[in-house]
């Protein structure tokens, strides 16, 4: 059988195909979005309402949250008054929204999703972005195939049907997931890129708002066709900023990546003295072994930081936190270290302190995380042994190197067990 991507036949199962597409193992950015989510969530959980149309919404702001696709048959449509969706529906269920129920479900959506890959990045309660490109050897499959299955996994296992979006880039996989709802599953590749955008209308570009449609209009332009054939400068002296983002997104360029979202907010950690300590010499090898710590946290969660934080408290209990963001986000050692270092520096005036900590914030995933060419020659240098350390440790066991810091003081500063921690601060 021919394993083609438009041949008539699935080469798995040799049934007819439903969907052919000349790119079909290619792409592997898809944008997944959940149908008539809150409506799904209430039919599951009561199926006498299934046949019904359903309206969930009123409470104190008195409009339609969503309506179930049959109740979009009338007309009723989100953010329409319910008063207006009665009139176009009179027979239509209505209940008040039940935002714990959906948060949960959202939550659970949210985490098969994290199955396929760790590169989800949630856009709503009911909707992400997720990168499978590099996942075809994990899934012994393209991603067109492992999203086909996950689809049946979400109705069974969960109860609410997903409509998927499956492109090279975010703007058009978000266009997609919307283009064959509900239960849609729909591609649009590299090659039609530029045909498929070019009746559309200049809304449909990602962050075209009311406002900048509005403008676009009234100079004329309203189809993304016309945006094709305009200059890139001319666009941007008339739009600025916006101009450049029209001009490529009209292109069908986009090259934002699926940034992943971190439950958690920051990593730090932080050791209370026995005896208060105000020198250089006693606190600096105490930051280092924090900065370790928190660095050997973020590497073993393949995450990284943006701003440095430390915090101290003094002999008098007063609490210092400052915080300085990096170029780029880290998760090594010396980084956290000498931007924890030149902020301490600061704070070193004879005071004593009873509590110094360190850690990072602005989490994200590690993939743009400490680029080889550090504006720093010094600090590029730190980091390759950095690195190099960090493979001896991984060969001989967390202790088998010690910078010159640390060497030696290992009994310095120790903590009143438990007060030394690596805290994790979860996102409510
Ligand atoms: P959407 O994904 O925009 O809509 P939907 O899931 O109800 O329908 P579909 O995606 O199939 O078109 O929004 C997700 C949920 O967010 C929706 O179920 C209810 C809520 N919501 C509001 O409360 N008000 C609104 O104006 C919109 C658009 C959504
Ligand atoms: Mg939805
Ligand atoms: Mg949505």
């Amino acid at each position: 059988m021919q394993r083609s991507a438009e041949s008539r036949r699935c080469y798995a199962c040799g049934s007819p195909r439903l969907l052919r597409h000349k790119e079909l193992y290619k792409l592997s950015l898809a944008h997944i979005d959940c149908d008539a989510f809150y409506a799904a969530v209430e039919k599951r959980d009561n199926p006498e309402l299934l046949d019904k149309p359903l309206i969930i919404g009123g409470g104190t702001r008195g409009v339609v949250s969503t309506a179930c696709y049959l109740a979009r048959i009338h007309g009723v449509r989100s953010a329409m008054p319910m008063f207006k969706a009665l009139e176009a529906c009179p027979q239509a269920v209505v209940i008040p929204p039940n935002m714990e129920k959906y948060s949960k479900v959202g939550r659970e959506v949210r985490q098969l999703m994290r199955e396929l890959t760790p590169a989800v990045e949630p856009l709503s309660i009911d909707e992400a972005f997720l990168d499978l490109s590099g996942t075809e050897n994990l899934h012994k499959a393209p991603a067109s195939f492992v999203l086909a299955k996950f689809v049946q996994r979400i109705e069974k296992e969960i109860g609410i049907t997903i409509s998927v979006g499956l492109s090279y880039c975010k703007f058009l996989a978000k266009i997609a997931s919307d283009l064959n709802k509900p239960r849609g599953f729909a591609v649009i590749g590299e090659e039609e890129a530029l045909t498929f955008l070019r009746d559309k209308p200049v809304s449909i570009i990602w962050g075209v708002g009311k406002a900048l449609t509005a403008k676009l209009n009234s100079d004329g332009i309203r189809t993304i066709e016309q945006l094709q054939s305009t200059e890139e400068n001319v666009l941007m002296k008339s739009y600025g900023v916006m101009g450049q983002r029209l001009y490529r997104l009209s292109r069908g360029q986009d090259t934002r990546r699926v940034e992943p979202e971190h439950e958690m907010k920051s990593i730090s950690a932080e050791t209370t003295f026995n005896h208060d300590l105000s020198s250089s010499d006693d606190l600096v090898p105490v930051l280092r072994a924090l900065s370790e710590k928190v660095s050997h946290r973020l590497k073993n969660g393949e995450i990284a930081g943006h701003t440095v934080v430390l915090k101290l408290k003094t002999q008098d209990f007063k609490s210092r936190t400052r915080n300085r963001q990096l170029s780029s986000p880290t998760q090594l050692a010396d980084r956290i270290f000498h931007t924890g270092l030149s902020l301490l520096e600061k704070e070193l005036d004879g005071t004593k302190f009873r509590l110094l900590g360190i850690g990072v914030s602005d989490l994200s995933g590690n993939e743009r995380a400490d680029p080889p060419d550090l504006v720093d020659i010094e600090a590029t240098r730190r980091a390759k042994a950095e690195n190099a350390m960090d493979f001896l440790r991984n060969k001989f066991g967390q202790k088998a190197v010690e910078t010159g810091y640390t060497f030696g003081k290992s009994g310095l500063g120790r903590p009143q067990t438990p007060s030394e921690h690596v805290k994790r601060e979860e996102k409510d």
